[in-house]
């Protein structure tokens, strides 16, 4: 069972209305809200409302209308947020952790949006 979603986990929590969130943005089929430790000066979760473990749960098991609303959810954070490349000095990286190797903390699939500083090579 590679996919058994717990529906404790803090995300599933938010979406429920029972812990807050610094929302940034909302629609029908997605949330996204300022991560509570960022790492970066705009680090935005983005996440499915849907019960989804990681990015290939999603990307396997959501509907169109939730894979279409998720990925332009993201691309208007990054218009909202400013860190387009086309914005001077700009630029992000997207992140989606998964599972014990990708060390994934919370079991909810979540990307997240770093940008506002140089990020670095993470990739060599
Ligand atoms: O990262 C999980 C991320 O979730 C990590 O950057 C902290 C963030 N987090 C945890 N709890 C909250 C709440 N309550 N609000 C906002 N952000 C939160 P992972 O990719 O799973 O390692």
């Amino acid at each position: 069972m590679p996919y058994a979603y717990d529906d404790q986990n803090i995300f599933a929590r938010i979406l429920r209305g029972e812990i807050p969130n610094d929302t940034v943005l909302e629609t029908e089929h997605s949330l996204a809200f300022n991560d509570i430790a960022p790492q970066a000066p705009v680090h935005v979760l983005v996440i499915p409302k849907g019960p989804y473990v990681c990015y290939d749960h999603f990307a396997l098991a959501a509907s169109d209308a939730e894979i279409a609303d998720f990925t332009r959810t993201i691309g208007r954070v990054c218009q909202m947020t400013g860190v387009q490349p086309g914005d001077d000095g700009a630029g992000f990286r997207l992140i989606s952790n998964a599972g014990e190797n990708g060390v994934q903390e919370v079991p909810h699939l979540h990307v997240h949006i770093l940008g506002g500083r140089p990020l670095g090579r993470m990739l060599q």
